[in-house]
């Protein structure tokens, strides 16, 4: 049986994995698990993935779910660069370094500012307040501050000399607030110019393909009926307002 990857692009996580996989060629099935319609909820996929959150992966009768685990699972297994993770003991405890901060250090100011400027206000018709969007601005661009002065300063990746895991997670994450409109990357040349690095590492081609969904996302989601969108609602009030 194929090695399955469960799977939806609007998710940062998701896309970290996706692109890991396609850049490796490594073979697998796109399992496609709409989180807008609540696919994670369903009990097939409770099987798969036990805190049903997607990414998750199956290998034969193997699964796991969270986007690190899943991406050191695929690198060992198929043997990819050490670039990515290396050996080095230094090296690759700085690259732990940020995968661990990013969790609740960056990802969640992404998906807060991604619900807040556009999901929120313009598809689910909830006004947010203004100190809301100010504070999570605040909050996104200290991360972003940290990013660029802490975790990159002079090098051309966070992971030193060359692009690792925590270059990809990286970029997914920034990416996020793209998507409702909001350009991280106005007035911030060092981040610009790794951000370019990374794109030209992975490749135009499957840079934009895993990015196309989330870039999209404010002319798409004018075509969503709301009413579909109503068993997030609470949800998602309770997370972000
Ligand atoms: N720490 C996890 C985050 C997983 C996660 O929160 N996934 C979100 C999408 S970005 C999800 O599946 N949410 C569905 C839900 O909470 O119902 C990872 O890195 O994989």
């Amino acid at each position: 049986m194929a090695l399955e990857l469960y799977l939806d692009l609007f998710s940062q996580p998701c896309r970290s994995v996706y692109m890991f996989a396609k850049k490796n060629q490594i073979p697998f099935e796109f399992q496609k698990i709409s989180l807008m319609e609540g696919e994670q909820h369903g009990d097939q996929f409770g099987k798969i993935s036990k805190i049903k959150k997607v990414p998750a992966m199956r290998d034969g009768d193997f699964c796991l779910g969270e986007s690190i685990p899943i991406m050191l699972y695929l690198a060992e297994k198929f043997q990819t660069p050490d670039f990515w993770y290396p050996a080095d003991l230094q090296r690759r405890a700085q690259i732990n370094e940020y995968l661990s901060w990013q969790h609740t250090g960056i990802r969640m100011y992404g998906s807060k500012m991604f619900w807040l400027r556009l999901m929120l206000p313009k598809v689910m018709g909830v006004e947010v307040p203004k100190e809301k969007m100010d504070g999570a601005l605040e909050d996104l661009n200290n991360a972003l501050n940290l990013i660029e002065e802490k975790f990159l300063q002079d090098q051309p990746f966070i992971g030193g000399d060359h692009m690792s895991l925590a270059d990809l997670v990286a970029i997914v994450e920034i990416m996020q607030p793209l998507g409702a409109g909001l350009d991280v990357f106005d007035g911030r040349t060092k981040l610009s110019a790794w951000r370019d690095r990374v794109q030209a590492f992975m490749g135009k081609e499957l840079f934009d393909e895993a990015h196309q969904l989330i870039l999209g996302a404010q002319e798409s989601m004018k075509q969503l009926d709301p009413s579909k969108l109503e068993h997030l609602k609470p949800r998602v009030i309770r997370l972000f307002l």
